[in-house]
């Protein structure tokens, strides 16, 4: 966390499988010495160690994923920087019809939605590529989601690796997202997951544009630590935000 600092991010992203496990009396004055709010915390560790999802078959894995965001809600309350809580993974995979596993998903996420407004905290929903899921795949997709679900809680999370195998033209699909006022967050890797210049996605013209849209939310380094964990929080400011004096 003290890179963070020395380069300037005014914010860490947590992946937190079980809020439990957090030690506040650690970590709160920490981040009050870096100066670095949470700008969000995200949940998927929940499906991959427990398979607690969302979308489950199995009522008691849905109930429980439901009772994990809760706890995570909690958590936010406690943390600096009125952090969001990423529904990413969380929402599982359909284990076969598609269709089914929406609907329950969409039970879940209502109960989510009710859960948010209860603790004040908003959700992202993140699309993520066909390999790690086969619900909710792309940006366009997400949208009508949550158009549907129609809670004034819910925003999209717009990832630029999942997007580079998802989108038709990822330009579009942002400049959509922007037209919804749906967009809130955005998590930068390039098209390998590597650190920014790694790969061959054009990313400063991704933040460039969506800054000339009136983008002012968060953009949050999430990236494989490729070529090093270094050379990513380094390049993350370096390619994207450095401003030449
Ligand atoms: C989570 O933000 C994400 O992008 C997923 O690919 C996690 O595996
Ligand atoms: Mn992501």
């Amino acid at each position: 966390m003290l890179l963070l600092n020395l380069y300037g991010y005014r914010g860490v992203e947590f992946a937190i499988r079980d809020p439990e496990k957090v030690d506040l009396s650690e970590l709160t004055p920490l981040l009050e010495r870096l100066n670095l709010q949470v700008s969000a915390i995200g949940t998927g560790q929940a499906f991959v160690d427990e398979g607690l999802s969302l979308s489950s078959s199995d009522a008691e894995k849905r109930k429980g994923a439901i009772a994990r965001l809760e706890s995570h809600m909690k958590l936010s309350k406690e943390l600096p920087g009125y952090p969001y809580i990423i529904v990413g993974l969380i929402r599982g995979r359909s284990e076969g019809d598609i269709s089914k596993a929406m609907e329950r998903l969409k039970a879940s996420m209502l109960e989510v939605l009710d859960l948010a407004e209860k603790y004040d905290v908003n959700i992202l929903l993140e699309p993520i590529n066909r390999y790690e899921t086969d619900l909710i795949n792309t940006v366009p997709e997400a949208i009508r989601w949550i158009r549907d679900l129609g809670s004034k809680r819910l925003f999209l999370l717009a990832d630029t690796f999942h997007m580079n195998i998802e989108e038709r033209n990822i330009f579009e699909a942002l400049r959509l997202a922007m037209g919804h006022h749906l967009l809130r967050y955005v998590h930068i890797a390039d098209s390998n997951r590597w650190a920014p210049g790694y790969g061959h996605l054009d990313l400063e013209r991704i933040v460039n544009e969506l800054l000339k849209v009136g983008y002012e939310w968060w953009f949050s380094g999430e990236m494989l630590p490729k070529p090093s964990l270094e050379e990513c929080v380094y390049r993350m400011v370096r390619e994207l935000f450095w401003e030449e004096s």
